[in-house]
């Protein structure tokens, strides 16, 4: 099975480039952001917490979205793209152990690497249109970067001691990143 962790800053291009890896490989795509604007949309008990912390830039607990993935982790096609998680050790933890539990594990991380500036101005240009509001408010904006660097980007050592960390120059056009995507993940030795 090949199980990718697609990582990089908010507006990095994750969720870009997940839906074009989950065809071209034929991997279930979980993205907790997806998951957890879903929850807001349906108006859940877990959406409405969800909606004030993830309005701020901060994380949403680690129980709740570990939970979420949980329940996903079914028909797993020829694997799993896991888009936005994990964002925490104690995610990347949960998930080498669930993925135990089903004989599988993490095949490799493709962090996409962006600057603060053009991570900035691809988030304010997104929430002109998205009418998300952790887009709209630069302060917002800048709340999810500095959590970024201090609550997700430690899980890069992660894996990088476990030789699973693949760096991707992530700007340029869409189509240019997704080649590089697609040729380090032809590269993994199996
Ligand atoms: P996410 O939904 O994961 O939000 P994101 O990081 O902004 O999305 P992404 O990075 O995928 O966007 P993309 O670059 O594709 O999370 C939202 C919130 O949910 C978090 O802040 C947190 O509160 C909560 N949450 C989610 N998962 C969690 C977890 N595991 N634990 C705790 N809390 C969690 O797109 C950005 C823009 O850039 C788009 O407009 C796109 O078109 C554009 N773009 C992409 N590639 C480009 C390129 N090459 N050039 C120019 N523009 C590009």
């Amino acid at each position: 099975m090949l199980n990718l962790v697609l990582f990089g800053p908010p507006g990095a291009g994750k969720g870009t480039q997940a839906i074009f890896l989950a065809e071209t490989f034929n991997l279930v795509h979980l993205s907790t952001g997806d998951l957890l604007r879903q929850e807001i949309a349906d108006k859940t008990e877990l959406g409405l917490m969800a909606q004030e912390i993830m309005s701020k830039g901060e994380l949403v607990p680690d129980s709740i979205v570990i939970s979420m993935i949980e329940v996903k982790l079914k028909n797993p096609n020829n694997g799993f793209i896991f888009d936005g998680f994990p964002r925490t050790t104690p995610q990347a933890q949960a998930l080498d152990s669930l993925l135990e539990k089903h004989g599988t594990k993490v095949s490799v991380m493709l962090c996409l690497e962006v600057a603060k500036e053009e991570l900035i101005s691809r988030l304010l240009n997104r929430g002109l249109s998205s009418g998300r509001s952790d887009d709209t408010d630069p302060a917002t904006i800048e709340n999810r970067i500095n959590v970024y660097n201090e609550k997700t980007a430690p899980i890069i050592s992660f894996y990088e001691s476990q030789g699973k960390y693949i760096s991707i120059h992530g700007v340029g056009t869409i189509e240019d990143i997704a080649v590089s995507l697609k040729r380090a993940i032809e590269n993994i030795p199996i």
